[in-house]
């Protein structure tokens, strides 16, 4: 049976959710369509979303139109959860990108438009809302047209819109606008329609399947989610104009896009692009040792059901795989188009109630699997736990997701931009058993060179392979691991190479007639403690330097309030690199430190009338100049402080 994985996109409250949830009460899937307003969606399901009305994680459902099955993913529309949505654009086979009719192209619209042309995902438009007052379809046509630079094909004529009653009908392909649309994206029709001949509906149908595959040509249709006008005009282009997957045969090829646990445990959500995946089928994810399937659950129009097997273009919930999101199995055609933008901010999360601190830790350690935003880094010696973060929304969900799941109430400290601390040059340490203090049964060398940025930390067992049992030459590679999330600056250090220079360890003893001893046998905690003390050491020696992340920026604004823009731009000390005319706009773009981008977000609106689109994304880290570098303060012992980390960390 012929499938189609469609995401549902857009700036949020654009209306994924509501058209979702008409779709599936117009294909008989849900006896009346549920209302985001009354938190009666089946899309939004987590308890946070119902209440607040706004998608926070991707969900999955299928409706068939006639003999086409569609997957349909909504997905939230919240920046704070833009890489929630750029990681289910990787598994889709066609979008349906939702523009609202009275707020038109919004900026959130423009940066998924971005990323789907990126990726490669055909798409279609749905300017949703036609029923509300203000809606003007031709006005965000023309957006659509001049914001987001492409071909689009208007495939139906609303009238009587901002009402109620607004009434959609589908244009005939032969009609003129249509014919004269896609003759923009293909020269067969662009040639008939020149010198006058007749266009048949049919060959515009097949060039327009053709254009939109190539990612050359965007239908756009309108409608209301909530009426259900223009509705059933966008199932009809849905199930005639769009590319469906193409199943391959062959071995078993899949892409984990989401990871979540229900009432029975953990899942891994896999899209499968050739093969069949059976249950008891052991599967290598990113090539690592195989694990075998213990439950494959695959989307229907019913529900998410338990199945035998799962075949290629099926979206399944596969249990019993211990996958991380991005990872893959076999040989999938998109495996290189994660690109997760770090998060630039950072706070600190604590229980309100002290004992819950083992409660909490135990619940971000979950949420951090099901949820790649949730970038934490815990410290049981520090007994802190510090969420790298993309917004102000997520810290709330949050929030809400620990309190709801795991009854543990959490404050954050304030929100700072997330640094990182690159090394600069090569420094080296060591210590040995018995000598300067030391209390474990431990001595490493320890070396830190400067990497390229990017190489992100490489550790190195420099010395001959075999002096040291490897589980030692593992816990020392963890010590250093920990020791570097906390540089000089207290921010995480990358982009180095640590190479173990030498290293001591007392071999495994026992007293006459007992059993192991560990006051004379180096364990593994030696090392792993020991290394944080030799590793801080040897930093110090080489140096780094406090990195803050800067974004790429682009403005697009009408001409008359250039200046002011770009004055501002220069006082927030943004690097502008390009000005450009893009269809009777504006377009400033150019770099900025992620620290200065809610200025200019927050001054645009007043400064433009509202007419400004401000896109911005996470582009790379720099050097902070100019200023005393950020410190980021410090918390329970420093391997800095030998004594105090002795005296702290016991052996
Ligand atoms: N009048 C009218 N209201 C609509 C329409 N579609 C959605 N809405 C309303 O707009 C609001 C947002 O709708 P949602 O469906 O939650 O939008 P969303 O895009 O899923 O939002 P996020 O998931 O939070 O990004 C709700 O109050 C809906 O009732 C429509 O066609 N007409
Ligand atoms: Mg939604």
């Amino acid at each position: 049976m012929p499938l189609l994985n469609l995401g549902i996109v857009a700036h949020v409250d654009a209306g994924k959710t509501s058209l979702t949830e008409r779709l599936l009460f117009e294909a008989g899937a849900v006896s009346r369509p549920g209302s985001v307003d009354d938190g009666t969606t089946r899309t939004d399901s987590m308890e946070l979303e119902r209440r607040r009305g706004i998608t926070i994680r991707a969900a999955v459902t299928s409706i068939h139109l006639g003999d086409l099955t569609v997957n349909l993913l909504d997905t939230p529309g919240h920046p704070d959860f833009i890489a929630e949505v750029e990681r289910s654009l990787a598994v889709l086979d066609a979008a349906v990108l939702v523009v609202s009719g009275v707020e038109g192209v919004q900026p959130q619209t423009v940066a998924i438009w971005r990323a789907l042309r990126r990726i490669g995902v055909p798409t279609l438009f749905f300017v949703n809302k036609v029923d509300r007052r203000g809606a003007d379809v031709d006005r965000v046509l023309g957006q659509i047209r001049r914001r987001l630079t492409t071909c689009p094909v208007m495939l139906t004529t609303v009238t009587g819109q901002g009402g109620r009653d607004a009434r959609v009908r589908a244009l005939s392909l032969d009609a003129e606008p249509v014919v004269a649309a896609v003759a923009e994206a293909d020269d067969a029709i662009a040639g008939r329609w020149l010198s006058g001949e007749p266009v048949r509906a049919r060959d515009v149908r097949r060039a327009i399947r053709r254009a939109v595959r190539r990612t050359e040509l965007a239908p756009v249709a309108c409608g209301s989610a909530i009426t259900g006008a223009g509705v059933p005009q966008l199932r009809h282009i849905l199930a005639g104009l769009l590319p469906r997957c193409d199943e391959r045969d062959g071995p078993v090829a899949g892409t984990v896009f989401a990871v979540d646990r229900d009432g029975h445990g953990r899942r891994a959500w896999l899209r499968l692009w050739s093969g069949r995946l059976r249950v008891r089928d052991r599967v290598a994810l990113n090539g690592d040792r195989p694990q075998t399937v213990t439950e494959i659950a695959v989307s229907e129009p019913d529900g998410i059901l338990v199945r035998a097997s799962a075949s290629a273009g099926q979206i399944a919930a596969v249990r019993g795989l211990s996958a991380r999101i991005g990872q893959h199995v076999g040989d999938p055609p998109r495996r290189h188009l994660y690109r997760f933008p770090p998060p630039t901010r950072q706070a600190l999360v604590e229980p309100v109630d002290p004992a819950q601190r083992l409660a909490l830790f135990a619940g971000l350690a979950d949420m951090a699997d099901e949820d790649p935003l949730v970038d934490l880094r815990l410290d049981e010696h520090r007994s802190e736990a510090v969420i790298r973060l993309h917004g102000e929304v997520q810290k709330e969900v949050i929030a809400s997701l620990l309190e709801e799941r795991y009854g543990v109430r959490v404050r954050f400290s304030g929100t700072l931009t997330a640094c990182i601390e690159r090394v600069v040059g090569t420094g080296g340490a060591e210590d040995r058993v018995r000598e300067r203090g030391n209390p474990y049964l431990a001595g490493v060398g320890l070396r830190v060179e400067a990497a390229p940025v990017g190489h992100g930390i490489e550790f190195r067992p420099g010395i001959e392979p075999g002096r040291l049992p490897p589980a030692f030459v593992a816990a020392t590679e963890e010590g250093v691991r920990a020791a570097l999330r906390y540089g000089r600056f207290g921010w995480p250090v990358t982009d180095c190479v640590i190479t173990m220079t030498s290293s001591q360890y007392c071999p495994r003893q026992s007293r006459p007639h007992q059993k192991f001893d560990k006051s004379i046998s180096s364990v593994a905690a030696d090392f792993r403690n020991l290394a944080p003390v030799v590793v801080t050491a040897a930093l110090r020696e080489a140096g780094t330097r406090v990195c803050q992340p800067v974004e790429r920026f682009d403005v697009n604004l009408p001409h008359e309030q250039a200046d002011a823009v770009t004055a501002l731009l220069g006082r927030l000390g943004a690097a502008i690199d390009g000005t450009a005319d893009a269809g009777g706009y504006l377009e400033v773009s150019g770099t900025l430190p992620s620290s200065r981008v809610p200025r200019i977000a927050a001054a645009l609106p007043d400064l433009t009338g509202g007419e400004a689109v401000l896109t911005a994304h996470f582009d790379h880290y720099a050097p902070v100049t100019g200023e005393d570098p950020p410190v980021l303060p410090r918390r329970g012992p420093d391997p800095a402080d030998r004594r105090e980390w002795f005296r702290a960390v016991p052996r």
